[in-house]
């Protein structure tokens, strides 16, 4: 391991450093485009036998009762308790958003613990009234196989814990593929779930958890494999392309958690004091390399010039930097593809006849292999084609509209479908887009920005987002099998639909 910083993490989690010693695939921080440490890709033979193993757990721990399941996450959710600050600093490490942000994500591992504990004893199902005499219904839901994750970089941590804390409470093992830019806290974060798995005893067996380190064949070997009864996937519209029709190709399940083009509708009656601090977080928190990044505002004609000067103004505030340094706000873009791809779309809306401030990259005295931006607004002129696509960089476009259905058609008229918000004090403004002739989007709030979604909702979109619904409410569905039993407690054997059929 090369890096100082990343030695000191692992002191303080008591992990073996040579998790992070020796291997093939080095990991880079976007900090200082510097390489921290080497980690070990598994072979195609190495992911078959790890996925074996999660088979052969899942049959030992599908038989634990699921409030004992329960109580190995709430062990959990203790160690990322002890352990959150120097595990948010490993994710600020290893993808380069803010400290802050950080600690934030393993929060919401916590959290997210928890609500899988209260679960664990709510995986209620549903009795149904028979047609039939002596006869009894019910819906149970049955733990269904192991679970393929695979991950992106911007959530290194937190969706994984989202996928996990669930799929173990309803039985599951899980095999985690992260992105291959931040392999390192994917290591970690299981070494820390091996070591509850171990305290825990017997009922829990080590095959719960694995992590597949790899690229695109080791994703494409999981996705393929038919073992794997459930994918849950975050990433790009074009990585969903790909992993959904080869799951569905041997009628696996997807669930699926794309791409974004989350919008802001801005009314005439918006207090501006809330707005202003949502669009701002929402644009550029994370380096607006969050699935929910706010990317598009649509505001009322007649406050277009306040809210666009106003948001120029905070802009011209934000720090720029170090995401270890507790006074930034915006740290790096994490590799020299993001920058390319912001610097593409800047150029793009300029030439649909936008007029862009920001996006120019800074630091390059001090940090030559690192890719920091200033944030950028383009005003456009009307909703151009640039417009409908997803650039995962800080770059946030502003359209004006005169009628709130024209507003809610711009809006609604991308082919993503995630996060989205209205800035209203009129309530017929706010019902309308929360109604179903409002939002399209799987999100849609009122009077806060379009991330930072809490884990007590289903999260997810429509769209060429996907469909899928991870973390809270009752996402927990996807990751079991529904059984439908019939009971006769008679001693006739009537038809359902009154059939006859004597013998
Ligand atoms: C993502 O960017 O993949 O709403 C997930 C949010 C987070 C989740 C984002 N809770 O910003």
């Amino acid at each position: 391991m090369t890096s100082p910083r990343l030695a000191e993490i692992f002191k303080t989690l008591e992990l073996d450093p040579a998790l992070v010693t020796g291997g093939d695939l080095s990991v880079i921080s976007p900090i200082d485009g510097t390489d921290i440490g080497t980690v070990q890709r598994d072979s195609a033979a190495g992911t078959d036998a790890k996925i074996a193993a999660a088979v052969k757990a899942f049959e030992h721990w599908r038989q634990v009762p699921a409030p004992r399941r329960g109580e190995l996450v709430r062990r959990y959710g203790d160690l990322l308790r002890r352990y959150k600050e120097p595990l948010g600093a490993l994710v600020t490490l290893e993808c380069g958003k803010i400290l802050e942000e950080g600690k934030g994500e393993v929060q919401e591992m916590i959290d997210i613990c928890d609500f899988a504990v209260g679960l664990s004893r709510q995986l209620y199902g549903l009795t149904i009234q028979s047609e039939r005499p002596g006869h009894h219904m019910r819906e149970t839901w049955q733990p269904l196989g192991p679970v393929g994750v695979i991950s992106a970089f911007n959530f290194p941590v937190a969706v994984w814990a989202w996928n996990t804390a669930i799929a173990l409470v309803c039985g599951d093992p899980v095999i985690w593929k992260p992105s291959e830019k931040t392999p390192i806290t994917a290591l970690v974060c299981d070494a820390l779930l091996q070591r509850a798995i171990a305290d825990f005893g017997a009922d829990a067996p080590a095959g719960l958890s694995c992590v597949l380190v790899g690229e695109r064949d080791t994703g494409e070997q999981l996705t393929g494999d038919s073992r794997v009864p459930l994918i849950s996937a975050t990433g790009s519209c074009r990585m969903g392309r790909q992993v959904g029709p080869k799951v569905a190709e041997r009628f696996g399940r997807c669930l699926l958690e794309l791409g974004g083009n989350n919008a802001i509708i801005v009314t005439d009656s918006a207090d501006l004091d809330l707005a202003v601090p949502a669009i701002v977080f929402g644009a550029v928190g994370t380096a607006g390399q969050r699935c929910t990044s706010t990317r598009r505002i649509i505001v009322h004609e007649s406050l277009k010039e306040t809210l666009v000067a106003r948001l120029k103004k905070a802009y011209a505030q934000i720090r720029i930097g170090d995401p270890l340094d507790g006074d930034t706000l915006v740290g790096p873009l994490i590799d020299g593809a993001a920058f390319e791809g912001m610097a593409r779309a800047i150029e793009a809306a300029r030439g649909e006849g936008g007029h862009v401030t920001g996006g120019e990259r800074v630091r390059t005295d001090t940090h030559p292999g690192a890719y920091y931006v200033t944030p950028a607004i383009a005003e456009m002129p009307e909703q151009t084609p640039s417009m409908l696509e997803e650039t995962f960089a800080p770059l946030l476009y502003v359209i004006g509209y005169t009628d709130l259905d024209e507003a809610i058609a711009l809006h609604n008229g991308v082919p993503q479908g995630l996060s989205s918000a209205i800035f209203t004090t009129d309530m017929r403004e706010a019902e309308r887009f929360v109604s179903a002739t409002g939002s399209d989007c799987g999100i849609a709030n009122v009077n806060i920005g379009t991330s930072g979604a809490e884990i007590g909702g289903a999260f997810g979109g429509e769209k060429e987002t996907g469909g899928g619904r991870e973390s809270g409410s009752d996402s927990w569905r996807a990751y079991m099998r529904r059984q439908t039993s019939t009971v006769n407690y008679s001693h006739d054997l009537p038809l359902a639909q009154g059939i006859k059929f004597d013998l």
